[in-house]
This record gives structure tokens, sequence and C-alpha cells, in this order.
């Protein structure tokens, strides 16, 4: 689980590698995006992805937003994912926070039951309000439950509206798969291709570890995957991990899928992973993150030259 800090990494070719696996790509919302947005298109007429029977045994959507919930107010505290290639932030990473700053813990306490799916489109929905509020100019990644999503393109309305209503690109979205409980692969796979289709990014979170793994990388073919932070903590001191790691960085160079590396929390690691070829990170390292506030690259810790470790 971890809606907390992480990191991020990728190709060192300058261009990130999923920009490249999809030259069909384009910046054009007129393509799939606007008429969603602007409603001529019924989600039922878009082409479905085949109905799985996971989804089957799940609420319709329809009935999802219509059971009653209970969620405290929310808030959001935005962690940078920065590319030490370029010097710069590369996204900001969406936390979910109490209005007081209550931690994940605590709240995520009220992701359960009934109340997952508003929950789910709460986070979301606050995300992009307060990130466009801020005035983000970089990517921003969501975190989102598997489980609380029932058909792909229907519970991504919310989120299209609160785009449109705050002026915020919705190309910019990345969704960060949290699998806490084992999730039907077709059912992730269906996510994962609506979103796809619509421009999104998806990235598998916390790789390595739990359901996050080799076989999950091959079946779902997510953009981007975030290294475990329990691979990360003390690779500098563990040549294990550190090979494993590289090994990591390497494989997403080869099938083109951009990695990131989270949870660095110190120099030694840092030097270690850049060694390893690591590009794209985050952590406590660089920056904690910021209670309703996007950092900037002077607020970032060893964004400035790296002299040390040329
Ligand atoms: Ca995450």
């Amino acid at each position: 689980m971890d809606f907390d800090e992480s990191g991020h990494l990728s190709d060192g070719s300058g261009t990130p590698a999923v920009e490249r696996r999809r030259p069909g790509r384009t910046d054009d919302e007129s393509t799939t995006l606007l008429p969603l947005l602007r409603g001529e298109i019924e989600t039922s007429a878009v082409e479905a992805p085949p109905i799985t029977p996971a989804q089957d045994r799940k609420p319709t959507a329809c009935a999802a937003c219509q059971r009653p919930s209970t969620i405290p107010a929310l808030s959001m505290a935005f962690q940078p994912i920065v590319d030490l290639q370029e010097q710069r932030i590369d996204a900001h990473e969406a936390l979910v926070r109490g209005v007081n700053g209550e931690g994940a813990a605590t709240m995520l306490k009220w992701a359960t039951g009934d109340n997952l799916y508003a929950f789910d489109q709460a986070c979301r929905v606050k995300a992009i309000e307060l990130a466009a509020g801020l005035g983000i100019d970089r990517n921003l990644n969501i975190n989102f439950l598997p489980n609380a999503v029932y058909e792909p393109r229907a519970c991504i309305k919310a989120t299209l509206a609160a785009a449109a209503r705050t002026g915020f690109n919705p190309r910019r979205l990345t969704f960060e798969i949290v699998e806490t409980e084992p999730i039907d692969t077709a059912h992730l796979q269906n996510i994962i291709t609506a979103y796809r289709t619509m421009g999104f990014r998806v990235a598998l979170d916390d790789f390595g570890s739990g359901y996050s793994g080799l076989l999950r990388l091959a079946t779902l073919k997510p953009d981007i995957i975030k290294v475990d932070r329990a691979l990360i903590q003390d690779c500098d001191h563990n040549a294990t991990k550190l090979a494993i790691v590289a090994s990591i960085i390497a494989l997403g160079r080869e099938i083109a899928v951009k990695v990131v590396i989270e949870g660095v929390e110190r120099l030694g690691e840092v030097e270690a992973l850049r060694s390893a070829g690591a590009r794209f990170m985050q952590g406590f390292y660089f920056a904690k993150p910021a209670f309703e506030s996007l950092l900037g690259e002077t607020q970032i810790n060893g964004l400035e030259p790296l002299a040390v470790l040329s």
C-alpha cells in the first residue's frame, strides 16, 4: 500500500519511453477526451472492453454511484518525482490527507466496503482540483484502487469532469495502480486498456513486492513501473538489492517502460541508484510530501548540479 511517498526513473534517452512506444499518440484531445467531456459520446456507446467474470460479480457503476456513503472531507499532499537527467520535477504524486493534515493511514480507514467507490472518486477529484488550483504545470500521478473501478469508462467521468471544470489537461494524468489485495487480472487489464485508450498513463505501483511482480508487468504492460521502496532501502549497502534494481532498470529500457524509483531517503542510495542507471526518483531525500502545496525545483534537495557524482 502506498499512499505515502515514492520514487521515479527512466531510460536515459531524454525522451520518456512511454512517449516513444506510442508514435500515434497525440495531444489533440479531440481524438477521444473532448467528445467524452462534452457528453457527445455516451459511455455506453463507446466500444467497451469485454466484460469479465470478475466484473459480473461487481456492482454496476450506477449502483455504485447511487450507494450511500459517508466519507470525511479529503485533502492532498503532493510529492515530487524528480528527473535527475534533466534536473527538474517530472511529476507530482497526490497523496491523500485529512483537511487538517491527517495522514494517509488515518484516511484510508474510510476506504472500505460501501465507501470504497466514493472514496476513490473523491480522491481523484480532490487531487485534480487542488493541483489545478495550485497551477500545476507537470504531470500528476493519482493513486487508485482497482477494486473501486467497476466499469472504467463510467468511473472516469467524474475525473474528466473535474479536469474540464478546473482547466486541467487530462493528458497529464498518470494512474498508479495500488494492489492491496489480489485483483482479477482480466479486470486490471480491462481498466488499463480503457485508460490508455483515453490517453492516460498507467503505472504499476510498488513493483517488486506483494502482487506487483514480473507476471503483472508481462500481462498488464503498464507505461511506468515504480520500484518498491523495500528494494531501495539501503541498496547502497546491499549488492543483491542494487543488482535487482539495476536489472529492473535495464528491463525497463528493453521493453520501453519508464522506471521510477520510490522511497529514496539518503544520498548514498541516490549515488548507488544513479550508478545503476536510475533517472527518475522520489523520496524523502528529495522532498517530503507537501500538504496542499506543489514544490518547485529550488525547494528540492539534490537537484543542484551533482558534482559529487561526476
Ligand atoms: Ca503510489
